[in-house]
């Protein structure tokens, strides 16, 4: 505390207690009140003495310093640090790391910039003024974003915003893909996949997406835009929108006691019908199995990515590729298999 402070560092032992005070701190923490309290009376004990401790066999006689403790004091004593602590300091680094890392759109070295800036919790950075817009969405909505969506209300928000689709375009089809489609009973987001029959480049849809996006903004559906990437910013990728959405009080699956509602994931993936096949593969996963996919197409001189199949890919020295090749399959799926040699998976069996 305070007052005792100042008199700390007057004693003979005052290193021993500040670093002993913060193994104290510690404690406290993670609630060990038994630790809290035996090395509060040990610090009261060196406080009352008016000479330096630095052996075992000084401290263990002292009133209240028991054999552990006593260990303590002669390691600060002759080290001028504990070892122990330190532990326990890069523990609760790595459990600050780890808690920012689950914030939405972080990587490590913005958590790590924000440890280096002296950030612990959840609630410093909610303080902290230059976040950009899309941190702050993580951070606000942290325990939300964190909390896996029932396979129930999954079905929910898709039907809402199928609903939505046929009222634009009937003509359009939507597919639930990710974890959902391999049959997870929960799922971290709702991954979309968007086509129509005829299409052969995004571009046609892109009109029919930001429709989508502005009436299920207006429904108050989706509540944020955390990306919306064209075509031609994506590295040919497609055009996807990533936001957050909340399932309508009404819609709720189970029903009747008041749900606040929880901010979701959701991604939008626009593919024309001629890489649909191909990009259902990429957008069922899981990340696992598409790498092996990738990996037995290129083993077989071949190459998948989310928008086909491609074959005659010139490869140099360490399998770099020379040439994009010539596509030979994106819009069936199975097809897609076949070409490979590959057994057909159901989704459900794409865990790896
Ligand atoms: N994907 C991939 N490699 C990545 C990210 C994604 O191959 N680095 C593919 C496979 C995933 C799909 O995209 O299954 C959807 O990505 P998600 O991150 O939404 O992952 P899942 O839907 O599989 O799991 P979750 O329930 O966590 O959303
Ligand atoms: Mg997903
Ligand atoms: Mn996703």
């Amino acid at each position: 505390g305070g007052t005792e402070g100042s008199k700390d560092s007057d004693s003979p032992n005052a290193r021993t207690i500040e670093v002993l005070q913060s193994m104290c701190d510690y404690y406290s923490r993670v609630n060990d009140h038994w630790r809290v309290n035996a090395y509060r009376k040990g610090i009261a004990t060196l406080r009352r003495l008016n000479w330096k401790v630095t052996t075992y066999e000084e401290a263990f006689p002292l009133p209240d310093i028991g054999h552990r403790l006593a260990q303590k004091i002669e390691e600060i004593a002759t080290t001028n640090r504990l070892l122990r602590l330190e532990y326990a300091q890069q523990d609760s680094v790595a459990e600050v790391l780890d808690q920012f890392l689950k914030i939405y759109g972080v990587g490590l070295s913005q958590a790590n910039k924000w440890i280096s800036q002296g950030f612990r919790t959840i609630e410093d950075l909610k303080k902290q003024a230059n976040l950009t817009i899309n941190q702050r969405v993580g951070i606000e909505h942290y325990e939300d974003l964190n909390t896996r969506i029932p396979r129930q209300e999954v079905q929910a928000l898709g039907d809402c915003v199928k609903r939505a689709a046929a009222a634009i375009d009937p003509a359009v089809e939507l597919l639930i893909g990710g974890s959902y489609r391999r049959g997870s009973e929960s799922s971290g987001d709702i991954d979309f996949i968007i086509t129509k029959t005829g299409t052969t480049s995004t571009d046609e849809l892109v009109p029919f997406l930001d429709k989508l996006v502005r009436k299920l903004g207006d429904d108050g559906f989706l509540t944020c835009t955390l990306a919306a990437l064209r075509h031609s910013e994506t590295k040919s990728q497609g055009s996807k929108w990533h936001g957050c959405c909340v399932l309508p009080q009404s819609d709720f699956p189970g029903k009747t006691d008041e749900h606040r509602p929880i901010w979701r994931r959701i991604d939008l993936l626009l593919v024309p019908e001629t890489e649909f096949g191909a990009a259902v593969i990429y957008f069922t996963g899981n990340d696992i199995f598409n790498r092996s996919m990738r990996l037995l197409a290129s083993k077989k001189g071949m190459r998948l990515n989310q928008r086909g199949l491609y074959k005659d890919v010139m490869r140099g020295f360490d399998r770099v590729k020379l040439s994009e090749g010539q596509l030979i399959e994106g819009k069936d799926e199975e097809k897609i298999f076949e070409i490979l040699g590959v057994t057909w998976r159901e989704p459900h069996e794409r865990w790896c």
